[in-house]
């Protein structure tokens, strides 16, 4: 056999040995160590930069005919996968990107992302002791942190780690539902009254959806009017609890909301909370978007009556930058995740094993195999210190002010709210053809044309990302949100010089 013949056999059983799931430095490191450096060049530190685009905008036929995304019956060489992991960051949305405002979350932060990558490297599963020992420990202390920074003394209570925003929602029904009615863990809802619970009309959908998800119904959810600021109306909270009672009903839960999703309106919870002890009422408060202002003594006010609630949710991938997914759900009682969720599977939580089984947290959780999203929160919050998130939080503040005074000052810009709470601002952005025509009779109908065409212009540049929606009688306004603590004001220049540069002259 000629050499070279040899040496198409030698690679041709090489890559016959690429099923086998161990990295083996003669068969993985280059690979690996190419990977990296793609990754690190190429998408860390090339897609955070300013000139580069915010997304490489592809129909789906254009991306299906570059991705070959069909799984085939034979492997593709190392080359070839590092060619498609290139397409695959060409073609996905640079959420890292300083001018991605367009959801609650952004960014990539480097010390979140080491983390992320030590967690993938570990592979943890946290459910045990045996199997998560350090994971464990840190959840249980971050979240105690967080339940006392938000006031509960001591941080007394529970918590979990959980797989976002609307399922902590949901634990919070599971809770408060198990809180008054241990029964309905093994009975159902059959032995339960009809139970209903309350939130805002601007609350996140995560609340009725999990309603009905687990059996409450979704028309025992019942939305409270908001007022011009988007927060709950207390008055309308107790008419309407008083409706469910004459209706022979029972009202169980009210959830509040800090940091609405649209207007970012904060929920007056000392009034709330007083109402729910009139009635006996568990009060949860959906604190996803803006449980991070905790960290800031200047902001923290916004939250004030946190302390008084019996569950919250809060996210520390949105306004404190974490990496996606990291949602918390903190109850300041202390056995009710345990005592509504714990199933004792004998052939993962035997507790005759050797250590305090204590430890084995995994059976409060409604999941089994679970991520450790803890480790690079953790790994920020010691890289950054408390003092690192205040100046962050901070930042976004004076960010997201110095944005809503500039466009205050431009023509154009129309604000929906004339003081936004968090730092998400909302605006509509009126194009020449619509300006002095207010009273024409078509001009709300023409304007609710207007974000789709501009954001249209703005994803096929790829020069900005941001969000648009209609709410109520509000037709279709920008919310642009700030999230990024790498920002400044030049930015915030940028951002308002782009709407009028894609918007002036749209004609609609
Ligand atoms: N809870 C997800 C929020 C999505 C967004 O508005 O960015």
């Amino acid at each position: 056999m000629p050499a070279d013949s040899n040496l198409i056999v030698a690679g041709e059983a090489a890559k016959k040995s690429l099923f086998q799931s161990l990295p083996e430095r003669s068969k993985h490191e280059d690979f690996i160590r190419r990977a990296v450096d793609l990754l690190v060049e190429r998408v860390v530190f090339g897609r955070s930069q300013r000139s580069s685009k915010v997304v490489e905008w592809a129909a789906p036929e254009e991306i299906k005919s570059v991705i070959d995304l069909k799984p085939r019956e034979g492997p593709v060489t190392h080359d070839e996968l590092l060619a498609i992991m290139a397409d695959v960051a060409r073609y996905s949305v640079n959420t890292g990107h300083p001018y991605f405002v367009n959801q609650l979350f952004s960014t990539v932060d480097p010390y979140g992302l080491i983390g992320q990558w030590l967690t993938d490297s570990l592979n943890p599963s946290v459910y045990t002791y045996e199997v998560a020992p350090v994971f464990t420990l840190m959840e249980e202390e971050v979240l105690r942190e967080m339940r006392a920074i938000v006031g509960w003394p001591g941080g007394q209570g529970d918590g979990i780690f959980c797989p976002g925003g609307s399922i902590a929602n949901g634990y919070a029904i599971s809770c408060a539902r198990h809180h008054f009615y241990p029964e309905v863990k093994s009975k159902g809802v059959y032995a339960v009254p009809r139970l209903v619970l309350f939130t805002s009309e601007l609350a996140h959908y995560s609340t009725k959806k999990m309603a009905s998800f687990m059996g409450v119904g979704s028309d025992n959810c019942v939305l409270v009017k908001a007022d011009e600021l988007g927060k709950m109306d207390v008055e309308d909270l107790e008419a309407k609890i008083n409706e469910a009672l004459d209706e022979g009903a029972t009202p169980f839960m009210v959830t509040a909301t800090a940091g609405t999703t649209v207007f970012g309106a904060f929920d007056p919870l000392v009034t709330i909370s007083t109402l729910c002890k009139k009635y006996n009422i568990w009060l949860h408060v959906d604190a996803a978007w803006g449980g991070g202002a905790l960290m800031s003594k200047k902001h923290k006010h916004l939250l004030n009556g946190i302390e008084l609630a019996d569950s919250v949710t809060w996210n520390p991938h949105k306004l404190l930058a974490a990496p996606q997914q990291c949602s918390t759900f903190l109850v300041r009682h202390e056995n009710v995740l345990k005592d509504g969720h714990s199933s004792n599977a004998k052939y993962l939580f035997q507790k005759d094993k050797f250590y305090d089984t204590t430890y084995d947290t995994g059976d409060k959780h409604i999941q089994c195999g679970r991520r450790a999203d803890v480790l690079k929160f953790w790994f920020m919050w010691k890289a950054k210190g408390s003092e690192g998130f205040e100046k962050h939080i901070d930042k976004l503040f004076d960010n997201a002010n110095f944005f809503l005074e500039h466009i205050k000052q431009r023509s154009g810009f129309k604000l929906v709210l004339e003081q936004p709470e968090c730092t998400n601002i909302m605006f509509w952005y009126v194009p020449n053809c619509l300006r002095g025509r207010e009273n024409d009779p078509n001009y709300k109908e023409r304007l609710h044309k207007v974000a789709p065409k501009i954001k249209e212009r703005m994803i096929k540049e790829g020069s900005m990302m941001v969000t648009y929606q209609p709410q109520g009688n509000l037709v279709n306004f920008f919310r642009i949100v700030f999230q990024n603590s790498a920002l400044d004001y030049k930015d915030m220049v940028y951002f308002a010089d782009q709407f009028e540069r894609l918007g002036s002259n749209i004609v609609v």
